[in-house]
């Protein structure tokens, strides 16, 4: 029987990847989405996949909308990638961020429990409900401590989805994922902001770089490789939870050093700190350890740092070159 899966969350830059890696597959796949009056299928055309795409319009906040989606694509796998997933914004958004990030994932188990139990799901955890860290390296059994109504929201999805499938028996699984990056990251995020940046200030649009909390260090990699995991999650008999990491940690210092670095650049005399970009609180420190997942599902991350740094610095100069030439054309 062919396969299909529904992903909610397909505009994102996940949805986009898993999308993508999903069709190479021959799935169908099904993508859930909210009317928005602005275009949000940036990605998907990025990755030349748009047209490939079946749309349902719906929202994870909306359990009907859900229940028709699950319905209409009698989906064999269900991937639950909807969030409001910027953590600055989970300070000012705390109960969108609660409704959508942490009841959005518990309509998408119960919609799947009322229509089609034997549907497999994937969560999108996060270690961001790791927070202020109670063990060096954070694994499945590291005690959780969230730092944001976002990790908090996570948390509450991340249970859900371990009870349904210790009361219900439903294939659940939740995939705790360290920061994962690429060209299609949003720009609000430190990564894609720092490598635009690095663009502008290098095609000489922009002069500095306002940055706030340069010592954090988080655990990076790239997310065309973390979409491979979220499908072997859902290939194993027995569904379960994962910690999906590289293994390394690095300040968002050493990012800015290398990116500016890729173009010629010292970091120093362009980025400078604005307290406006500080957090309420801050996640100081993450770093994965990716053990069962190597074990069981054979998962490794492939792309290094640098090699993650070099893929986004080019294609935001690319991008900004393309921007330039449209303006004087
Ligand atoms: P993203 O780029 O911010 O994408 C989020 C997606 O959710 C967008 O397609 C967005 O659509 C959609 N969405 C927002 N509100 C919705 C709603 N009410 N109903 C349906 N869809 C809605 O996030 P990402 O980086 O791809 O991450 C994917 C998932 O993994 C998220 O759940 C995130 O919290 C989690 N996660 C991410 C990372 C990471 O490092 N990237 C790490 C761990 C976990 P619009 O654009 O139209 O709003
Ligand atoms: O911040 C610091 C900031 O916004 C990383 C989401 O995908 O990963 C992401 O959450 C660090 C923080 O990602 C700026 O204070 C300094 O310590 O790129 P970020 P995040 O908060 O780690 C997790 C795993 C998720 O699940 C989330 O959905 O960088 N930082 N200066 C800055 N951050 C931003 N955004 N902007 C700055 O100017």
């Amino acid at each position: 029987m062919s396969q299909s899966a529904l992903i909610t969350g397909v505009t994102g830059q996940d949805g986009a990847y898993l999308a993508r890696l999903l069709l190479d597959k021959g799935y169908r796949v099904y993508g859930f989405m909210p009317r928005r009056s602005t275009d949000t299928s940036w990605r998907l055309r990025e990755l030349g996949i748009e047209s490939s795409i079946e749309v349902i319009h719906g929202d994870v906040t909306d359990l009907s909308s859900l229940v028709r989606g699950i319905q209409a694509s009698a989906a064999t796998e269900v991937y639950n990638l909807a969030a409001q997933s910027f953590v600055g914004s989970s300070w000012d958004q705390p109960l969108l961020t609660g409704q959508v990030s942490g009841l959005g994932a518990a309509n998408v188990l119960e919609a799947v429990r009322l229509v089609r139990p034997e549907t497999r799901v994937y969560q999108a955890s996060t270690s961001e409900m790791f927070g202020l860290i109670q063990a060096e390296r954070q694994d499945e059994n590291t005690p959780f401590y969230p730092r944001s109504p976002y990790g908090a929201a996570k948390l509450y999805a991340h249970w859900m989805t371990v009870n349904y499938r210790e009361s219900f028996g439903m294939h659940a699984s939740s995939g705790i994922l360290f920061n994962h990056e690429s060209p299609l990251r949003g720009i609000e995020f430190v990564t894609r902001k720092v490598t635009d940046g690095v663009a502008r200030i290098k095609l000489g649009l922009q002069p500095e770089l306002r940055l706030g909390n340069l010592d954090a260090q988080r655990d990076w990699g790239f997310a065309g490789d973390y979409v491979q995991a979220m499908w072997l999650m859902l290939q194993q008999e027995q569904a379960d939870d994962y910690v999906i990491a590289t293994g390394q940690t690095t300040s968002v210092r050493r990012f800015c050093e290398l990116a500016f670095a890729h173009v010629g650049l010292d970091y120093e005399e362009f980025v400078k700190i604005d307290p406006r970009f500080y957090r309420p609180a801050e996640v100081d420190i993450l770093q994965g350890k990716p053990a069962k997942a190597a074990q069981q599902l054979g998962w490794h991350a492939r792309t290094s740092l640098e090699e993650l740094v070099s893929m986004m610095v080019e294609a935001d100069l690319e991008r900004v070159s393309r921007q330039m030439k449209g303006r004087t054309g």
